[in-house]
């Protein structure tokens, strides 16, 4: 990949709205990325290999629960930051945002807020410098979009739960030290259970053959009468909202990192547009250029305003599930049609390694579909407008 020139752009002036700490934590993050992983990521990528060694890297410049407080080993930093954090990292590739927002949101979230003081201090610290990788297992082979019928459970032997079933599509799993595991109790209520590797009865295999996210790893979990001990349930939130809340977390993340990989994707055919030229002239001098990279800063500049006013509402606690949703929602959608406009503009040059364009195309047709689909979150505003839920119904007679 040729060097790493890449520069935000802010065509409404956002940085005046930012603090000198959230610039000086994109700077960090940002100045990281291009030293330690523009120049490898497309080699990672192409052999489809998870670049390990930077979980420690990414422990230290507090990219792991960025907002998980100092006692807890965590930076303390607030959710704008975390934000910029993960734009920076999607910015250079989404599978590296994901091993980061997975850990963060998805792992260290639910320890935080439904564990108790002893799980907290066991597992937070060595969470937030990488020396614990975690997973997230909610999504199951018959039990994505709907994940509230999961059969995945556990039974209470007394000393110990007893927990089996299956997980699919678990980003970090392969090589996670504890996996947070949703599964029903007996009476049919969920649960989250921390399961730690090495744990009998329990794999985690790798899942071969993505197109998409190949430098994140993802597996199955597996559990075949796995014992857990009973200090390992997190006691402090039960039901289908548990999950669905770091999923908050989560998908508040992914609209900050997709919008990161849509301005990595604009500053790239904007350089280009200026550079190649065609009939004598640079491409940026035609009409047709020109409409693609004003479309194209249109909407990064309507997403940067919706996702820092979410940034505020999620620091002052009252950012709504269906606001979240809508963010993540609206900012993969126009990350994946700014992907492909930039693609065309590159012309043949778009297709391939020297450019990042065409990764963060194949990458975020899984953002599009993770955390929820598209579709899944379109529902969730048609839901909040309406007051309707839409998302069963009944099969006709035949
Ligand atoms: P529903 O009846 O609507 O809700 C059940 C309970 O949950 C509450 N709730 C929420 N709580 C917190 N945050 C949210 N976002 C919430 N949404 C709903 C709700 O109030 C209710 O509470 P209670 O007390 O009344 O029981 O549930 P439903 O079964 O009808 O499903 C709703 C639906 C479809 C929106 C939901 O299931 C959904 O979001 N499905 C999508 C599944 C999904 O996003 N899976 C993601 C898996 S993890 C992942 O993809 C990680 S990728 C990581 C990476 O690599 O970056
Ligand atoms: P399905 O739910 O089968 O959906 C298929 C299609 O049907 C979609 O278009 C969907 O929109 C549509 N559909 C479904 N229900 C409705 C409805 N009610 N109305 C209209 N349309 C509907 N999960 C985890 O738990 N942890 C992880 O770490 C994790 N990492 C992932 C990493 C990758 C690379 C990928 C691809 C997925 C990951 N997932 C993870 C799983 C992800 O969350 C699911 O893939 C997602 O929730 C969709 O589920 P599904 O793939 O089973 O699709």
């Amino acid at each position: 990949m040729a060097t790493d020139l890449y520069t935000h752009p802010d065509y409404f002036n956002m940085d005046d709205l930012l603090s000198e700490e959230h610039k000086l934590v994109r700077e960090t993050t940002r100045s990281w990325v291009k030293q330690n992983v523009s120049p490898i990521i497309e080699d990672y990528y192409e052999r489809a290999a998870f670049p390990e060694h930077l979980v420690k890297q990414l422990g230290e410049i507090g990219a792991f629960g960025p907002y998980i407080p100092e006692t807890y080993g965590g930076p303390g930093l607030d959710q704008i930051s975390y934000g910029l954090i993960m734009q920076e990292l999607e910015r250079c590739d989404s599978g590296l945002r994901s091993t980061s927002s997975v850990q963060s949101s998805l792992v260290m979230y639910p320890i935080w807020k439904y564990g108790n003081e002893d799980q907290r201090q066991k597992y937070l610290p060595k969470l937030a410098t990488g020396e614990f990788l975690g997973c997230f297992g909610l999504t199951e082979p018959d039990h994505g979009s709907n994940p509230g019928g999961m059969i995945s459970n556990f039974k209470d032997m007394g000393d110990h739960y007893l927990l089996n079933g299956a997980k699919m599509w678990i980003s970090n799993a392969p090589k996670a030290d504890i996996a947070v595991v949703w599964a029903k109790n007996e009476e049919g209520r969920i649960h989250g259970l921390i399961v730690e590797k090495g744990m009998e009865g329990f794999s985690a295999p790798e899942m071969k053959g993505k197109h998409s996210l190949r430098a994140s790893i993802t597996g199955e979990l597996i559990f075949d009468n796995v014992k857990v001990p009973k200090e390992n349930l997190l006691p402090n939130k039960s039901g289908l909202g548990a999950p669905l809340g770091c999923l908050d977390s989560a998908r508040f993340g992914i609209a900050w990192g997709a919008l990161g990989s849509a301005m990595d994707c604009y500053d790239q055919a904007l350089r280009y547009s200026k550079e190649r030229t065609q009939f004598n002239v640079p491409i940026g001098a035609f009409q047709l250029t020109q409409k693609k990279l004003a479309e194209m800063i249109t909407e990064i500049t309507k997403a940067q305003l919706l996702t820092f006013r979410l940034g505020q509402l999620r620091n002052e606690g009252k950012a709504t599930s269906a606001q979240i949703s809508m963010a993540k929602r609206n900012n993969v959608e126009i990350a994946l049609k700014i992907a492909r406009e930039a693609r065309q503009i590159l012309g043949g040059m778009g297709i391939t390694n020297e450019y990042s364009v065409m990764r963060h195309m194949a990458n975020l047709e899984s953002v599009v579909t993770y955390e929820g689909t598209h579709d899944i979150h379109l529902l969730i505003t048609g839901m909040d407008v309406t007051g309707i839920p839409a998302f069963t119904r009944e099969m006709p007679n035949k």
